[in-house]
C-alpha cells in the first residue's frame, strides 16, 4: 500500500527557494526525537529549548504560558510560567467511561486550570501541565489506551467523523474508516514510545524506510482529514484538506466522494493567504479509501510549498499547480480514477441536543457544553455549575461511550432504557442540561484565545458568553426570539473557531477589536465576506442589531440570515475565485 514516491516526482511543481527553518529542524530531528528526552531532564527552565519547542508538537503538545500573568512575571524578572497544552488523538471523537475517569483525574491532579477542554476537532485538551508531570501524563493516557501522537505539527491530524450515532446506519462503518485512515497516516517513528513510554530504541539503518508515507521531512504543513455522513456537515468539510463524503445505497456504504483543499486560515494584511472551500475530485468505491488518502497526502508532501509556510497547506498547492493537475497526480499514484461524483446534500451543521433513540434501540443524550470547557464553575459570570463533577458521576455508571462533537459538545451515547432516568438526573443536577439555553447560544462557538493561546489578538472564549447574552436580547427585541444566527468568534485570523464558515464571523484584530464577516450558509458551503473592519464590542452589537432588524423585516419565508445578507446586497457572495478573496 505504501507509496513508492519518496522522491519528488515532478520537480517543476516544487517551489524553489530557501526552505523554511522548520524543514531543517524536521530533517535533523532523527524522526521527531530531537533532544526532547534530555530537555525533559533540564529543570533550570520550565520550557523546551531550541528545536524541541517545535518538535513536541508532533507528540501532541504546545508550550504555552498564562498571558494574564506574563507581564507581572516579567516585572519580577521571572521567566514566563512555561507549561504545556496537550491535545489527545481521538479519531471520530469516541472515548469510553474508563478513559474519561482517567483524564478527569489527571486534569484535577496535574493541570493548572483543572479543566478538560473539548475542541472543534472532536478531541480534548489539557491546559497547564508543568514539565515534571508531562511524562506521567503520557503514561496515564497510555494506561487507558489513549495517545496524543500527531495531533499537532506537520502531519495528518486527528481524523474527524460525523458524531451523531443515530442518524444513519452508516455511522459505525464511517467511524471505522476514520480510525483506519488515522492509523494509516500516522507517523511510524517510534519516537513517542521511546520518549514518553520508556520503550527501547530500535536501531535503524539509512536503508530502513521509516516514514514511507510522510517522508523523512514529514509534510510541508498541518493536514486535516474527515469522514462525513450527509446531510449533516457537522465536521465542516471546507475547513479540511481531505474529506471523505459517505455515499450509500439502500443503507449500505458503497464509497465516498472525495473533497480536497479546504482550509480557513489567513493572515491580516497578507492577500496571498485566504480561506478556501474544498474541491470535489469525484467518487471512489470504499475499498480504495486508504490508497486515495495516501496519494493525496504524498502529492501534497511532494508538491506542497516548503519555502513559505504561510502558503504551504494543500489549498495553496491546489491553486498553484491547478486542481486538475493535482487530481491527475493523485489518480496516477493511487492507480485509481475518480468517477463522477454521486449526489448528496448537506442541510445543516449543528448538533441536535437532548435525547434521541438510536437505530440500535439505545438512547443518546447530546449535552450542550459552552465553549467545550468542562470545569466546575463558581464565579460571578458563569454562576455555579459542576460540569466536571457531573461528567465524572455519569462516567462512573455509564455503560456506553462518549462522543465528542466537532462543535465542542458531548454525546452520552448508548444508554439503555433503564439507565436513562439516572443519567438525565445526574446531568440536570450538575448543570449539564439546562432547558433555558437559547437556540442562539447553541449556534455560537469560539476558539480558546486568551489566556493560553500565544497567537490570540482578541478575546474569544471569554468574550462569547456575554456576547451571546446581548445578542439574545437583540434578537428578542427584533422579534426573532426563536431564531438563531451561526455566530462564531476567533481570537485571530487562524480561524480555530471556524468563523470563516459562519453566518456572522468575528475575527480578532486587536484587543476588543474584530473584523466582521457575513454570509456563510446553514450547510457551511460558503465562505463569508468581510463586512466591517476593526469593530469594537459596542460596534459589534449595534451592527448585529441593525442587521437582524432588517433580516426580521425583509426576509423571505424561512430565509436564513446568511442567505439574506447576500440577497439584500449587504455583502457580495464569495464565489469561486479565492485568490480574489479580499480581506484586511
Ligand atoms: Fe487551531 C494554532 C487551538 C482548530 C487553524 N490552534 C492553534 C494553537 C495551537 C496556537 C499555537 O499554534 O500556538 C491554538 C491553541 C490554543 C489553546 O490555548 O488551546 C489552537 N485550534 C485550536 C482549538 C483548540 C480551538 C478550539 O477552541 O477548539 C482547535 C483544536 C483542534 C484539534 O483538536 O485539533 C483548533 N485550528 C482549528 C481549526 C478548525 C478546524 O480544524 O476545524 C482551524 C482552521 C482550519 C484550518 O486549519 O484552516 C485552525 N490553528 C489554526 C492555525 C492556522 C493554520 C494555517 O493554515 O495557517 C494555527 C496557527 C498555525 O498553524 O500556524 C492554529
Ligand atoms: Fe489562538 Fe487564533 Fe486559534 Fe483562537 S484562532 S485559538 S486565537 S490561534
Amino acid at each position: 500500500m505504501s507509496s513508492n514516491f519518496t522522491q519528488v516526482e515532478n520537480p517543476v511543481l516544487v517551489v524553489e527557494g530557501k526552505q523554511a527553518d522548520n524543514e531543517r529542524l524536521k530533517a535533523e530531528s532523527d524522526y521527531l526525537r530531537g533532544t526532547i528526552k534530555e530537555d525533559l531532564q533540564d529543570r533550570m527552565t520550565g520550557g523546551f529549548t531550541s528545536d524541541n519547542f517545535q518538535l513536541i508538537r508532533t507528540h501532541g503538545m504546545y508550550q504555552q504560558d498564562d498571558r494574564d500573568i506574563r507581564a507581572e512575571r516579567q516585572k519580577q524578572k521571572l521567566e514566563p510560567l512555561h507549561n504545556v497544552m496537550l491535545r489527545a488523538r481521538l479519531p471520530g471523537g469516541i472515548i469510553n467511561p474508563t478513559q474519561w475517569l482517567a483524564i478527569d483525574k489527571f486534569a484535577d491532579d496535574y493541570t493548572s486550570y483543572g479543566s478538560i477542554r473539548l475542541t472543534t476537532r472532536q478531541t480534548f485538551q489539557f491546559h497547564g501541565v508543568l514539565k515534571p508531570n508531562i511524562k506521567l501524563m503520557h503514561q496515564t493516557l497510555n494506561s487507558v489506551g489513549l495517545d496524543s501522537i500527531a495531533t499537532a505539527g506537520d502531519v495528518n491530524r486527528n481524523v474527524l467523523c460525523t458524531s451523531n450515532p443515530v442518524e444513519s446506519t452508516l455511522h459505525q462503518e464511517a467511524y471505522e474508516w476514520a480510525t483506519k485512515i488515522s492509523e494509516h497516516l500516522l507517523p511510524k517513528t517510534r519516537a513517542y514510545a521511546e520518549i514518553w513510554l520508556d520503550e527501547e530504541k530500535v536501531e535503524t539503518t539509512e536503508a530502513d524506510e521509516i516514514e514511507p508515507i510522510l517522508g523523512s521531512n514529514y509534510l510541508p504543513r498541518k493536514f486535516k482529514t474527515t469522514v462525513v455522513i450527509p446531510p449533516n456537515n457537522d465536521i465542516d468539510v471546507h475547513a479540511n484538506d481531505l474529506n471523505f463524503v459517505a455515499i450509500s445505497e439502500g443503507g449500505e456504504l458503497i464509497g465516498f466522494n472525495v473533497l480536497v483543499g479546504g482550509g480557513l486560515a489567513m493572515t491580516h494584511g497578507d492577500k496571498a493567504t485566504y480561506p478556501r472551500c474544498a474541491d470535489d475530485f469525484g467518487f471512489i468505491p470504499k475499498e480504495h479509501t486508504l490508497a486515495i488518502a495516501e496519494a493525496v497526502v504524498t502529492t501534497q508532501r511532494d508538491w506542497g510549498n516548503r519555502v513559505n509556510r504561510k502558503n504551504a497547506k494543500t489549498k495553496y498547492t491546489l491553486d498553484r499547480v491547478g486542481a486538475d493537475t493535482f487530481k491527475a497526480e493523485v489518480e496516477r499514484r493511487a492507480g485509481i480514477e475518480f468517477s463522477e461524483s454521486r449526489s448528496y446534500e448537506f442541510t445543516h451543521r449543528g448538533d441536535s441536543f437532548g435525547w434521541v433513540e438510536g437505530i440500535d434501540g439505545k438512547n443518546h443524550l447530546t449535552l450542550f457544553i459552552e465553549n467545550g470547557r468542562i470545569l466546575d464553575f463558581n464565579d460571578a459570570n458563569s454562576g455555579s455549575k459542576a460540569l466536571k463533577t457531573g461528567m465524572r458521576e455519569i462516567a462512573k455508571i455509564h455503560k456506553g461511550d462518549f462522543r465528542l462533537t466537532a462543535n465542542q459538545n458531548l454525546i452520552v451515547a448508548g444508554v439503555s432504557a433503564e439507565d436513562k432516568a439516572i443519567i438525565e438526573q445526574l446531568a440536570r443536577e450538575h448543570g449539564l442540561i439546562n432547558d433555558g439555553v437559547s437556540n442562539q447560544r447553541k449556534s455560537s462557538m469560539a476558539c480558546v484565545a486568551f489566556p493560553t493561546c500565544p497567537l490570540a489578538m482578541a478575546e474569544a472564549e471569554r468574550y462569547l458568553p456575554g456576547l451571546v447574552d446581548d445578542v439574545e436580547a437583540i434578537l428578542e427585541k427584533n422579534g426573532l426570539k426563536d431564531d438563531s444566527i451561526i455566530l462564531r468568534v476567533t481570537g485571530c485570523p487562524n480561524g480555530c473557531g471556524r468563523a470563516m464558515l459562519a453566518e456572522i464571523g468575528l475575527v480578532g484584530k486587536g484587543p476588543g477589536k474584530y473584523n466582521m464577516y457575513l454570509g456563510s450558509d446553514l450547510a457551511g458551503s460558503r465562505v463569508p465576506k468581510l463586512y466591517k473592519e476593526n469593530v469594537d464590542e459596542a460596534g459589534v452589537l449595534s451592527e448585529i442589531d441593525a442587521l437582524s432588524a432588517r433580516w426580521s423585516a425583509e426576509r423571505n419565508d424561512g430565509e436564513a440570515f446568511g442567505d439574506f445578507v447576500i440577497r439584500a446586497g449587504i455583502v457580495e457572495q464569495v464565489i469561486v475565485s479565492f485568490r480574489d478573496f479580499h480581506h484586511a
